[in-house]
């Protein structure tokens, strides 16, 4: 099984990611998990935290001759804002973080609470997301996420920017101060952002990831726990400040009857080599993922991230030690992070796909990951050619 999980506090002494069941033999290469974590640190609207800081991974373990040997891996993001022993005791807590329900339950005060809650974890998971990256470019397996929209500014692709290729649609992405598809709605966008952090507040937003090349069949029908809606939903709704997770057409889909709602079945006899096996779809409204298991399409994710909570101009709490009325307390903020966190939904769905596709194919090596995905491949090939479903 592939898993992760991180350690580290956002003015402690990193950030640690560690990753298990990693298949052995695939090729490590650091550049592309420090570009991501470069990525997460940029897009308009970010704070200054990220002025100080210049992320970058080391591999502590499970890497020889720059290689995964198969054994766990540990991968460390250094914080050079490393002051957690001088950081104040808070004790007005900010609605919308976890100050108030985390002092209360742990008993510590906010400060703990503040310094593991904070975004600065997403650090550990763009890392491990990163690394699992490296699984999925040996399979051909790409990943583009993109912002939807910046609060109540709409940057929803053109459909035909959606028919580029994984590569053209990053060009096109990279180009934008937002990270959206949407070139000709950056200024709005970027304005949007301006006008909030003037007025002392923040914009959230929506980001959508999707998957291209992605096998027939990875997730199962059988357990829930088990199905790859699921486990992208967890992994999605489990980043800071996300309240909202869709597969495909996701909400929308309760406002439309049956009719429209669903993806029909070609055959298209050329597409045979193709991932959908030559099962072709004219839609895509399930977002690649029929009963919990890939149908060859691609794979999409929309989430919706509130705004930060911290707010320059603080909302009404209460000071935990004289139960007066206060301002919540205000140390700095992002004016608006969707942009950062389009990058770690990114990389999340990434670690997602890259464990279904460890737990389909076999986990001890990308030479045997390789081998049965081809195997099954051929094996479906074959049922096609001579009908025989044991039906
Ligand atoms: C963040 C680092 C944090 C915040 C932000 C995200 O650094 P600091 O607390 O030193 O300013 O800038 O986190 C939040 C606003 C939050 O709500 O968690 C980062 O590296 O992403």
């Amino acid at each position: 099984m592939l898993t992760y999980q991180t350690a580290g506090e956002s003015h402690g002494k990193g950030i640690a990611a560690l990753v298990d069941g990693f298949p052995a033999g695939v090729p490590l290469d650091l550049n592309v998990v420090d570009g991501e974590l470069r990525r997460r640190q940029g897009g308009y609207g970010r704070g200054g935290r990220q002025t100080i800081e210049t992320d970058a991974a080391e591999i502590l373990t499970g890497v020889l001759h720059g290689a995964s040997m198969g054994s766990p891996i540990l991968l460390w993001v250094k914080n050079r804002d490393y002051k957690l022993e001088s950081m104040p005791e808070l004790t007005r807590p900010r609605p919308g973080h976890g100050d108030l329900t985390g002092s209360v339950k742990y008993g510590t005060g906010i400060r703990p609470i503040l310094e593991r809650s904070s975004a600065r974890e997403t650090a550990g998971r763009v890392a491990a997301g990163a690394l699992a990256r490296l699984l999925l470019r040996e399979l051909e397996i790409e990943v583009v996420g993109y912002v939807e929209s910046v609060g109540d500014v709409d940057l929803t692709p053109c459909a035909e920017t959606l028919t580029q290729t994984p590569s053209e649609m990053r060009e096109i992405r990279d180009a934008t101060q937002v990270f959206s598809l949407r070139p000709d709605l950056d200024e709005e966008a970027t304005r949007a952002i301006d006008a909030a952090k003037e007025a002392g507040d923040t914009l959230g937003g929506v980001v959508v990831a999707r998957v291209f090349n992605v096998p027939f069949g990875l997730g199962t029908h059988a357990q829930w726990s088990s199905k790859l809606d699921g486990r992208l939903a967890q992994a999605v709704a489990a980043i800071q400040a996300f309240k909202g997770v869709e597969i495909g057409d996701g909400f929308k889909l309760a406002r439309v009857p049956g009719s429209q709602a669903h993806d029909e079945i070609l055959w298209n006899e050329n597409q045979r080599d193709a991932r959908t096996l030559g099962f072709v779809r004219p839609t895509n409204r399930a977002g690649g993922i029929e009963a919990g298991m890939t149908n060859g399409q691609p794979i999409v994710v929309r989430a919706a991230m509130k705004p930060i909570p911290t707010l320059r101009k603080p909302l009404r709490s209460v000071d935990l030690v004289t139960k007066e009325p206060v301002e919540a307390s205000f140390e700095r903020s992002d004016a608006c992070a969707i942009s950062a966190a389009s990058v770690v939904v990114e990389n999340v769905v990434a670690f997602e796909i890259a464990a279904a596709i460890v737990e389909k194919f076999g986990g001890d090596s990308l030479e045997e990951i390789k081998a049965r995905l081809k195997l099954f491949n051929e094996s479906v090939a074959t049922r096609l050619e001579n009908g025989n479903w044991n039906v």
